[in-house]
């Protein structure tokens, strides 16, 4: 006789939702095996709704990672926080992400509360464990109990590989039953322009700081085949706009004698090669739109 569970196929949607750099989106990336996401120690580097898909022979997780919660201070902010509200009352399941190496704090706190009127299930899942010793994990793990009314708590680690599965196992419990809703080794519904464009800013987001990560957006203007004629066979040529809000921070992107623009280029290149498998020759721009976080028309014109 065999098991009846093991008959089961479950197939549903997950989200990550918790504040700006509490490691969701590289969650998502080891949960689903492959960067469909990019990840910075800079907050609030995630601006769109990600799908990253997980297939395995007994279930279908859909994982949906979200811009970080916060108190917003521009149109764009509040934007995305409208976004992660509307897509966790879409999802199977909840997790919530709260760091070990940081104490619960008021905007963990006001999360909760967002969280409880939710109404699926929430796990909490504390995020880096690697980075601090198991009495503090202990200690924070008594915390996040403390906060709310969870479903499960989780620790992993996503960088250290620890617990992953485990915690794949309890997400899937709390899927319906159902067929899985993608195809088997399809892992993001994220177009390939916007893949690259993210790749871009994940480069152009190492090492600037406070107001610029949040000004700079890009966008992809072309993406050109080589002639059959061309002596540069196969290298597929994309035309790029990195955008950012001033003048005066333009001259920081770009760097002394443009050094700062070529290593970002030359970051992005690998990344957008390592993609799609093919040569890439990057043309990057950098353009003022002026203020764009807080301006309707030129939100809507950068996709947000
Ligand atoms: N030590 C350690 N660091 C981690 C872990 N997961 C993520 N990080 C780091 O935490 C920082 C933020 O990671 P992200 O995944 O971009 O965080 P996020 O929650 O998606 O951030 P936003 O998109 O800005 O809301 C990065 O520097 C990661 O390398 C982990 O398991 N251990
Ligand atoms: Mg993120």
């Amino acid at each position: 006789m065999t098991d009846q569970d093991d008959t089961v196929h479950r197939s549903g949607f997950a989200c990550f939702v918790g504040r700006p750099n509490v490691g969701k989106s590289t969650l998502m990336n080891a949960l689903v095996g492959e960067k469909v996401a990019i990840m910075s120690s800079r907050p609030q580097t995630t601006r769109r709704a990600i799908r990253g898909v997980l297939t395995r022979d007994d279930a279908q997780l859909v994982v949906v990672d979200t811009p970080g919660l916060h108190r917003p201070r521009t149109l764009l902010g509040e934007r995305l926080n409208d976004l992660v509200r509307e897509t966790f009352a879409e999802v199977d399941v909840i997790g919530f992400c709260l760091p070990a190496d940081e104490k619960v704090g008021p905007g963990d706190k006001w999360i909760a509360r967002e969280l409880a009127d939710a109404k699926a299930p929430v796990v909490a899942i504390v995020t880096k464990v690697d980075a601090v010793s198991r009495e503090r994990v202990a200690e924070h793990l008594l915390a996040v109990s403390q906060l709310g009314e969870w479903a499960d708590i989780v620790p992993v680690s996503s960088v250290k590989d620890i617990q992953v599965d485990t915690l794949l196992d309890v997400l899937v419990q709390h899927l319906p039953e159902g067929p899985a809703l993608y195809p088997e080794g399809h892992v993001t519904d994220e177009p390939e322009d916007v893949r690259i464009a993210e790749l871009i800013r994940e480069a152009a987001l190492e090492g600037v700081r406070d107001e610029l990560p949040h000004s700079i957006a890009v966008v992809i203007e072309e993406m050109v085949e080589p002639d059959s004629e061309d002596a540069h066979r196969d290298v597929l040529e994309i035309r790029a706009h990195l955008f950012v809000e001033r003048e005066s921070q333009k001259g920081i992107i770009i760097g002394r004698g443009g050094s700062r623009l070529k290593e970002v280029g030359a970051t992005a290149r690998a990344g957008i090669e390592r993609l799609l498998g093919r040569r890439v020759y990057l043309d990057l721009h950098v353009k003022v739109a002026k203020d764009w976080q807080r301006d309707p028309k030129q939100l809507g014109r950068l996709g947000f």
